[in-house]
């Protein structure tokens, strides 16, 4: 009986989590519309978007942004990139249509700094994610990135990431060739899209 109760303990644990995880998932964080929640719905806020391979890279890669209490999370997961460094960075427009991704425009630069490292003192895009390096090339490669200088849809320019789009590069960015960190040509992008 002990052994009956213990069973029954252990399968109305595991059943309670299935059941929370699955809340949080079906529940899209952009659904608190309420006014009185507003500051709430500014600051929760999910995005999937899927990138697509330019310059026959052949690169598959998706990224999820996640805002919580006035910070973006970043994670790009990606296959097919080349071992070694890569650069990433956020475009100024969602654009990706173009074979070679320059559709997505330049950095995104809504302050009119200079290209640079991400905090660096001389200044830097808001788009200038930075480096990452890849191990292998048959595996997937986790990219991520957590910022208070972006929003989802908040609306402030300074801030604001949608409309705008995700590039992985070829190279490495050098944080000091203007206006791009010279980091080669684009082989993935992604608009920031709902
Ligand atoms: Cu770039
Ligand atoms: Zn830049």
């Amino acid at each position: 009986m002990k052994n009956l109760i213990l069973s029954m303990t252990i399968i109305f644990t595991i059943t309670a989590c299935k059941s929370e995880v699955k809340k949080t998932m079906d529940t899209p964080t952009k659904s608190s519309t309420s006014e009185v929640n507003k500051e709430i719905k500014e600051e929760t806020r999910t995005l999937f978007i899927n990138l697509t391979p330019k310059n026959d890279s052949g690169v598959i890669a998706k990224a999820k942004f996640e805002q919580t209490s006035g910070v973006v999370l970043m994670t790009v997961s990606a296959r097919g990139l080349s071992e070694g460094t890569h650069a990433i960075h956020i475009h100024e427009k969602s654009d990706c249509s173009s074979e070679d991704g320059k559709s997505a425009g330049g950095h995104w630069n809504p302050t009119a700094k200079p290209h640079g490292k991400w905090g660096s003192e001389k200044g830097y895009h808001k788009g200038d994610i930075g480096n990452f390096e890849v191990i292998s090339s048959d595996e997937d490669t986790i990219i991520e990135f957590k910022s208070d200088e972006w929003c989802i849809g908040c609306g402030d320019p300074n801030k604001d990431i949608l409309g705008k789009g995700v590039i992985v590069h070829q190279g490495k960015d050098d944080y000091t060739s203007q206006p791009s960190g010279a980091a080669g040509s684009r082989i993935s992008c992604g608009g920031i899209i709902e």
